[in-house]
């Protein structure tokens, strides 16, 4: 079941509260929403703004459990409940668990104030899934709300693929630009906003990265913490995500392939291997992408409307047998995939 939780904050160091949270979440697998701040709605006179995001995950947790979840995370931020609507270190709200009801004098599943609210609605819309996002209210005024940077840091959200290709340039081994760029490469035309950069490189080349990369400082984006990877050493097995920072700044996130013999493997499902030329082309003006159909793959597991914009953008444009192989997949994980009707 698709669950929801809102998360408030709004004394101390909000961004530092969120992010302790979101690393607590992060074993469930969740979709974060952008970090938005807000003007304080109710609640005592002169109270400061709140920071707020709402978190998405698919989960077998009762609303009761969440609640638990909920109120174990306000714990370890040191939550004191005084004042009601006081300000807060953090508030955890369980807005929805799929369509339970639920009607408790401690627990009420919606949550009865949601849909007046912009401070859950907007960062809910960021990771509603496809069922859902027809019936958000958009007659909110959203004038007290405005979404911030993220809670790891800025992102220069000014570059552009074209920026890769300088940046990777005399690289030996495949690469290509991934993500929602490479979805956008392939299509030829603006499908949406981005929030990132997505590099893909094979796993063998990784030694290589420092080298290429001199300006930059990278890091593993592991759910605890940034951990900075030093130069010289080798890359664990189990990291398979980079985040590159150059001047204090996000650029770009490196993933790893595993590229063997021009073939690669895609590491969550043995069985589907690809010839590197057919999952890495290259744009007319020479920037290489991941495949659409390949890099849908990734995508498949999320719900969030970022991704459906990018199945339907793409859909259209592949071949036959690119949409044939992506539907098998799909139907062979979860038979009502939404996509599924995009891809006949
Ligand atoms: N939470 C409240 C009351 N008012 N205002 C904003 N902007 N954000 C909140 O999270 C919030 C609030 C009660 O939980
Ligand atoms: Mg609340
Ligand atoms: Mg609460």
């Amino acid at each position: 079941m698709r669950a929801y939780l809102a998360l408030g904050s709004n004394m101390g160091d909000r961004e530092q509260y969120l992010r302790d949270a979101i690393r607590a979440l992060h074993p469930l697998g969740i979709d974060a929403s952008s970090v938005w701040e807000t003007d304080p709605v109710g609640g005592p006179e002169g109270q400061g703004a709140f920071l707020n995001m709402v978190v998405a995950l698919d989960t077998d947790k009762s609303p009761r459990e969440l609640l638990n979840l909920a109120h174990s995370l306000e714990d370890a931020a040191g939550r004191v409940r005084t004042e009601h609507w006081g300000p807060r270190t953090l508030d955890v709200d369980v807005v929805m668990v799929g369509d339970l009801v639920v009607d408790e004098p401690d627990l009420v599943v919606p949550h009865p104030l949601w849909r007046e609210r912009a401070f859950v609605v907007e960062p809910l819309r960021e990771v509603a899934d496809l069922a859902l996002l027809p019936t958000l209210p958009d007659d909110l005024d959203t004038s007290g709300i405005r979404r911030v940077r993220g809670l790891w840091g800025e992102w220069d959200l000014s570059l552009r693929p074209a920026d890769a290709v300088g940046w990777m340039d005399g690289w030996r081994g495949p690469w290509a630009v991934a993500g929602g760029w490479a979805i956008e490469l392939f299509v030829g035309r603006p499908v949406r906003e981005h929030h990132d950069m997505d590099v893909a490189v094979a796993r063998a080349d990784a030694d290589r990265l420092h080298e290429q990369l001199a300006g930059w400082e990278l890091y593993f984006p592991s759910p605890t913490a940034f951990v900075r990877w030093p130069g010289g050493s080798p890359l664990p097995d189990d990291e398979h995500q980079l985040w590159c920072k150059r001047d204090g700044v996000w650029t770009h996130e490196i993933l790893f392939e595993d590229i063997r013999d021009g073939v690669l493997h895609y590491r969550r499902d043995p069985s589907i291997t690809i010839p590197v030329d057919e999952a890495f082309l290259r744009t007319g003006d020479g920037i290489p992408y991941i495949a659409a159909h390949l890099q849908l793959l990734y995508k498949a597991k999320a719900r969030t409307q970022r991704d459906q914009i990018d199945v339907a953008a793409a859909a259209p444009l592949m071949s036959p047998t690119q949409r044939e192989f992506l539907a098998a997949y799909l139907r062979r994980r979860d038979p009502s995939h939404p996509w599924l009707a995009l891809l006949d």
